[in-house]
Parts: structure tokens; sequence; C-alpha cells
């Protein structure tokens, strides 16, 4: 059978991908990635630089999409970045690096996904394709530049955890930060023969340290919670750019410890669609922005917080 557009084979090392007109016809056109890799002997470190992407597709009413990218060294989805999302554009400029802490010999066995979303205040983030590279067809004695064709992303790249959507407001001459948690959904079930009792902590985080908390009340036997709660935090001016909130979302057990279930971090130095928010706040002072986050395992998201310190 020569039916089916399988993926052509893939050149060795660092010739740049042609892309003819016969190959965007076949199969549905998703733009490309510009990248760079680099292999760091001396500190054993894989340094990435996502550069641009083009012709990506129209994921939004009015034609345009918010892409940002997120990427990983496949095993290990622990350790994921993000670039920051570039509004209404189908050419996005990121240039931006990350590095991955990874020895040489155990290069080989991993793979670099990059995929490109499409940020949207109020729903899911839609993938827009991905790029993976098994990194050991890669040819490491020299720094690489490549375009890539993105791919159809796989539907889910992590476990779902579920999503929360709460509001920010920050009214800067009265110094006070105020946190709708508004509502989640999908959220994982953790009590054997039956769903979770959902409540969220709230922390207001500065230097690693937990400053103040608060919690919702909790909901039982639910995976999508309604709060629509408000808590109020004192931050003046001259400290909102080096707070952070800590959004912990925990099943309430009658017995034992409560289990987490994810994280959410957001501040100035967060990344990606978490600081997109935050900036979104600062930019509109006295108004309330809701957004929906999806929930990070609460490990991830720890090592962030003892990052920024
Ligand atoms: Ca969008
Ligand atoms: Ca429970």
């Amino acid at each position: 059978m020569d039916g089916g557009y399988n993926e052509p084979l893939k050149d060795e090392g660092n010739k740049e991908t042609e892309m003819s007109d016969n190959d965007h016809k076949e199969k549905e056109k998703l733009g490309s990635l510009h990248f760079t890799l680099d292999y760091n002997f001396t500190d054993n470190t894989l340094v990435v630089g996502i550069v641009q992407a083009a012709e990506l597709p129209a994921m939004d009413v009015g034609g345009s999409s918010d892409p940002y990218v997120k990427l990983y060294l496949l095993p290990d989805k622990k350790k994921k970045f993000e670039t920051k999302v570039h509004r209404k554009t189908l050419e996005p400029n990121f240039n931006e690096t990350f590095t991955f802490k990874v020895p040489y010999t155990d290069l080989g066995g991993k793979t670099l996904v990059m995929t490109v979303y499409d940020f949207d205040r109020f729903s899911k983030h839609d993938a827009i394709g991905a790029v993976k590279i098994p990194m050991s067809s890669m040819d490491f004695s020299q720094s690489l530049q490549e375009w890539r064709d993105l791919q159809k992303a796989e539907k889910e790249e992590s476990e779902r955890l579920g999503d929360i959507c709460l509001s920010l407001r920050y009214v800067p001459t009265a110094g006070k930060l105020t946190v709708v948690i508004l509502e989640a959904k999908n959220l994982k079930k953790m009590d054997v023969g039956g769903l979770s009792d959902p409540y969220v902590k709230i922390h207001l985080m500065q230097n690693g340290k937990r400053l103040k908390k608060k919690k919702t009340t909790i909901k039982k036997n639910t995976l999508n919670p309604y709060y629509n709660e408000s808590f109020s935090f004192e931050v003046p001016c001259e400290q909102i750019e080096k707070v952070q909130i800590a959004v912990t979302v925990l099943d309430y057990d009658k017995i034992g410890k409560n289990d987490a279930i994810g994280k959410v971090l957001l501040g100035d130095n967060g990344t990606g669609t978490k600081q997109c928010h935050w900036s979104d706040m600062l930019a509109n002072p006295r108004r309330p922005i809701a957004q929906w986050h999806s929930i990070q395992p609460e490990d991830e998201v720890n090592a962030q917080i003892s990052n920024k310190k």
C-alpha cells in the first residue's frame, strides 16, 4: 500500500528540512518552529533556544493566535519550561533560551518535545502542534539551529490534575491584592469509592517564605467545585513585584492528612501563562482579571518556588 502520508524519513544531523508546496497540500498545515540546540560539555547542560515560529494557524475568532511554547525532555515531564505568551500573532519572535541539566551519557535516551500552544484566558489552551526530537539523532559537536514543521500534538502530555479559574485584582493606592477563587473543573479523583472533597489554600509568598495563609470552604464529593470566595492581602506598591501567590488545591479527608491535588504559582517572576495573568493584573489596576490555569504537580511548583529565592 502506498496510501497515507507517513513522515518522510528525517535527515540525519542538522540539515535544514526543505518544505515544498506539495508537502503542505497533503496535510494540515500547522506552521513551523525555529530553534537552536547547544550541548555544553563543561557544565553538562543542554541549552535550547526557542527562536521563532512562522505560519502558525489562527486558533482564535478574529484570525489570530496567542502562541507560547512549552518544552521538556522526555521521559522527565516534571522539568517543564514555558516561553512568554505573544499576543495576537502568527509569527512570534520568542528569543528565549532554556537550560536542562543532563549528563551527556544520559542525553541519548531523551527526547526533546517543544509544543506550541494558543493561550486563551477563558478556556483550555489549544495545542497547535509539536516538534519532537530524539536526542540520539543529533550531533552535538557543534551548535545547531533548525526550522522544523510542527506535527499534530498528542492529546495529553501529562497527567491531568484539573483546572482552576481565579481572578486577580490589585489596587495600588490601597495596597490591596484580591484573589477570588471562582471554580475548578475536572479535578483529579482522590478518594477511593468517591470523588474528591476539594478546598483551596492561598499563600502570599516572598523569597520562598509564606507570609499569609487563607483558605476556601470545602466542597464535598465533587470534581467541579464552585467557590466564588474572595481573599484580600495587604501588599504595598513597592512590594507587589516581589510577592507571589501560591494557590494549592487539596482534597479534604476526615482521617489522615489532606492530600494536595496540585498547585498554581502566580507572580511577576513566574513563567508563561502564569506571568501573563499577573502582568495583566498590574496593567489593569482596580479591575478583576479572571483566568483559567491548569493545575500542576505540587513538587513541580515547589521546585519553582525554591528556584526563585
Ligand atoms: Ca487565543
Ligand atoms: Ca477526600
